[in-house]
């Protein structure tokens, strides 16, 4: 099949003033009929009448009343219209039931319930599926289950009306045997909204703070933004089978069970944050999304970014900035990295696409929301704050572009944004390269900025901070602007020649290239006054280190080992920016750094390699542990709370460490643990020295009743798994009896976890490849969407030995040689094969 391309935009031949639809739901035979009112669209006269439709069975359709026989394909139907305005009326035929792809309408535990985004719409009627198509909608719904939702405004049993003209992608309808958890917000003029979240019986105990969540984001949404909800009521429905985190839909979130229940004993520190950010993630789309949204597909990170960049603002506010940033760019360079620097590369506004679910990447939501780091840092605060304020004014009820967008920039603040465009066209990751001169007193930094994957140099803003030699600011933060190919600053009257914090808070989306010996990193990661760069002093400390280890078989790197041991006792430092200081670089990090430096990766040795780092910490640090960790025991009961959240992560990444010496207290806190976090940190510890046995069964035992806690059971032992067993131990998982693998958090968990485990999926003998393969050669047919999004696993080929290279293209062949594969699976094959 063709692509489709940004430039070959048109708008639709007809504008849609109403819609009414009528659902008589049923699991194999439901019939939807819809009644809508078209007019011609005075900017696109002439163009044929095409509505979207696939796997529709039409019953009848008529035009202001009057049968019509349309011409009917496998995307959807044309027909003979009247030049003026029409009611187009049509009933299909659909079979939730058997929906397996959880696109359009389908089934979850005997619940219906709907996925629209991005073309979702076209499987429950025909319809000009496409985001500018904006209109009002009226939904009644027949179904003898007892909770019936759809968007707006409730009328009457089954029946809702929601006034916001809104793209069909919003739309959504939830029916079943459901219970709420209610609550209530006065907006800041004064409306009065119902705020329910809908769960399975038995699950009503765990939505308390899922419901705190929302009225948190919805008052700082008012506050920081001055958006207001637009509704009398707000619902939230969880959902255990669905393909994504959660979703927008006006007026009716439908959210993976995931990403909504929490209680102490079943959730972690990090799925209450998760679920904060993404609550508050769906709710803020209401604006950046729902009453602006895309005009086409392609402007998605209009959307994407800018909400990511808002729920990563709200989640700093509502815990602490410093460690929202460093989990931010871990995030991102984890995922939007190593994206752009394989096949997968495209840019933040992707030009085209075969299968747009392809492109709900890291590349359009986390590179999209630091674009907009960049820009409010260039425009500064007050721009920022008036060209938003634009924007909502400008673009209110609109289906915009990224042109529309920057436009608004270049006339709150006057600035010519015309350079900075290019962070939406180009991909690839700048490396931006340093070197230094002092001389009389002046310092001066040389920028060289290069990307591999794009022709013209970008705007880089560049934080930057001096210190003197004695470890004193000299210069406070200064945003340095680059915008040629290669660029000089200069810094005057200093008394010594001074050391540099470059790219403080991460100012861009860059790879800093600079020859720093491991002092200098050691003497950031004590005196830095910015804890984003003090951080990343520990992290570039701890990768020189690894390094060495690999490439010329050095001993772990005692500045590491002491500068860690010195800061992981300060306790004028938070705990949780402790706790992440005490991380090493992942595998995968790793993987890629060496690639980057001109050297093939080998898993195996990556594996080991942190393994006896990881032993050195905790020898280094051994005697202190204990009095450390008694001093971090939270008090009272438990709180999911940042300041609780972060004593408990130091404490537990102590007795990670602890773990190598010792494995009693892990065994100890496992057994006596009375929250989720503790027993799973208990648990990882032990499974990541091998002495996980006794806790794997015990854990089950526990757990087996709880889809959510036994989807972390089956995860940590897959992405934990030595390398050795780790084959044997997925294989052995994925025939456990529960193991569904139509359910994608379950299949996530398995066949995901598996592929994270970096020695365990790149294992020489190829065995990890196939097992990947096998798994989403049969998910295809059944899902995909979630198996399409899990082949990205394989996106890595590049960096590794002739014969990983070899193995790695085999499995990616046979994926490509499976009959009737889908288009989203087609897509991303082909491209990591080319
Ligand atoms: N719009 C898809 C889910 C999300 O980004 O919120
Ligand atoms: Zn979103």
């Amino acid at each position: 099949t063709s692509p489709t391309l940004l430039r070959d935009y048109t708008p639709f031949s007809h504008l849609v003033d109403h819609v009414d639809l009528q659902f008589k739901l049923h699991p194999t035979a439901t019939r939807v009929t819809a009644r809508i009112k078209f007019r011609p669209n005075p900017v696109a006269p002439g163009q044929g009448f095409f509505l979207h439709g696939e796997q529709l069975k039409l019953i009848h359709a008529t035009i202001d009343g009057t049968p019509v026989s349309p011409e009917i394909s496998d995307t959807g139907l044309t027909c003979d219209v009247p030049d003026g305005p029409f009611t187009w009326e049509a009933e299909v035929e659909i079979a939730p039931e058997t929906n397996t792809a959880l696109e359009g309408l389908y089934m979850s535990n005997g619940m219906y319930c709907t996925q629209c985004e991005a073309e979702g719409f076209r499987k429950i009627t025909y319809y000009p599926d496409r985001p500018d198509v904006m209109a009002p909608f009226d939904v009644t719904i027949e179904c003898d289950l007892p909770v019936l939702l759809s968007n707006g405004n409730p009328v009457a049993s089954g029946q809702w009306s929601d006034p916001w003209p809104k793209p069909a992608y919003l739309f959504a309808l939830v029916a079943g045997d459901l219970v709420a958890v209610s609550g209530d917000f006065t907006t800041a003029s004064g409306r009065e909204v119902r705020l329910n979240i809908w769960v399975r019986r038995g699950d009503e105990g765990r939505c308390d703070y899922a419901l705190d969540a929302l009225k948190r984001s919805m008052r700082w949404d008012e506050e920081v933004y001055g958006r207001e909800y637009d509704l009398d009521v707000f619902n939230i429905v969880a959902v255990d089978d669905f393909n994504m985190g959660a979703m927008e839909n006006k007026g009716l979130n439908i959210f993976n069970s995931k990403y909504v229940l929490a209680s102490p004993d079943t959730a972690t520190d990090g799925d209450y944050a998760n679920i904060e950010a993404i609550i508050a993630h769906e709710y803020f789309h209401n604006w950046t999304g729902n009453r602006i949204t895309c005009r086409d597909w392609f402007q998605l990170c209009l959307k994407e970014g800018l909400t990511v960049f808002r729920d990563q603002q709200f989640s700093g506010d509502m815990r602490s900035q410093a460690v929202q940033r460093i989990e931010d760019v871990l995030t991102l360079r984890a995922r939007q990295f190593r994206e752009d620097n394989g096949p997968l590369a495209h840019p933040v506004r992707p030009e085209e696409y075969q299968e747009i679910n392809n492109f709900y990447t890291a590349t359009v939501y986390e590179k999209g929301a630091e674009v907009i780091g960049m820009l409010k840092r260039l425009v500064g605060d007050d721009g920022y704050k008036s060209a938003l304020d634009l924007y909502f004014d400008r673009h209110d009820g609109d289906a915009a572009t990224i042109e529309d967008w920057l436009n608004v920039f270049e006339d709150a603040t006057g600035r010519d944004l015309g350079q900075f465009k290019r962070w939406y066209q180009q991909p690839g990751t700048p490396r931006l390269s340093v070197s230094e001169t002092f001389n009389n007193g002046t310092y001066t930094l040389h920028f060289e900025q290069e990307n591999p994957k794009a022709p013209h140099p970008q705007v880089i803003p560049i934080a930057v901070g001096l210190l003197s030699p004695n470890g004193d600011e000299v210069q406070p933060t200064d945003v340095l602007e680059m915008t040629e190919t290669r660029q000089s600053f200069s810094f005057e009257g200093l008394a010594s020649k001074p050391v540099p914090s470059l790219l403080r808070g991460f100012s861009a989306p860059v790879i800093l290239q600079r020859n720093v010996t491991a002092a200098d990193h050691a003497f950031l990661l004590t005196h830095d006054t910015d804890p984003f760069n003090r951080w990343e002093a520990g992290r570039a400390l701890a990768k020189h280190g690894l390094t060495a280890m690999l490439v010329d078989g050095a001993a772990p790197d005692p500045l590491y080992l002491d500068g860690i041991a010195t800061l992981v006792q300060d306790d004028t430092l938070d705990p949780a920016f402790r706790a992440l200081t005490l991380g090493l670089p992942s595998q995968d990090d790793m993987a890629q750094s060496l690639f980057d430096a001109g050297v093939t990766p080998d898993p195996l040795s990556i594996y080991r390699a942190r393994k006896m780092l990881l032993g050195a910490m905790a020898a280094r640090l051994g005697e202190v542990i204990p009095d450390l960790r008694a001093a971090l025991t939270p008090h009272g009961p438990y709180s999911p709370d940042a300041e609780n959240a972060g004593k408990r992560a130091l404490r537990n990444a102590l007795l990670s460490l602890q773990t190598h010496l010792d494995t009693a207290p892990a065994s100890q806190q496992f057994a006596a643990a009375d929250n989720m976090t503790d027993q799973l940190a208990a648990f990882s510890a032990l499974l990541q020295v091998g002495a996980g046995a006794d806790v794997t069964a015990a854990f089950y035992d526990q757990w087996k009743g709880d889809r959510l806690v036994l989807d972390k059971w089956f995860a940590l032992q897959t992405s934990l798994a030595p390398p050795e067993q780790a084959v044997e131990i997925a294989r052995d998982l994925s025939d456990h009896a529960d193991f569904n693998w139509k359910n994608p958090n379950r299949f996530r968990s398995v066949i995901g976890g598996f592929a994270m485990n970096a020695a365990g999926f790149h294992d020489p003998s190829g065995a990890g490849y196939d097992f990947v393969a096998d798994w989403l050669i049969q998910l295809d047919g059944l899902n995909p969407q979630t198996a399409a999004r899990m082949s990205t696993a394989f996106d890595t080929m590049a960096r590794y030995d002739a014969d990983r290279q070899a193995l790695m293209r085999a499995a990616l062949e046979r994926i490509a040689a499976k009959p009737d594969l889908s288009r989203d699976m087609a897509e991303m094959v082909g491209r990591m094969l080319k």
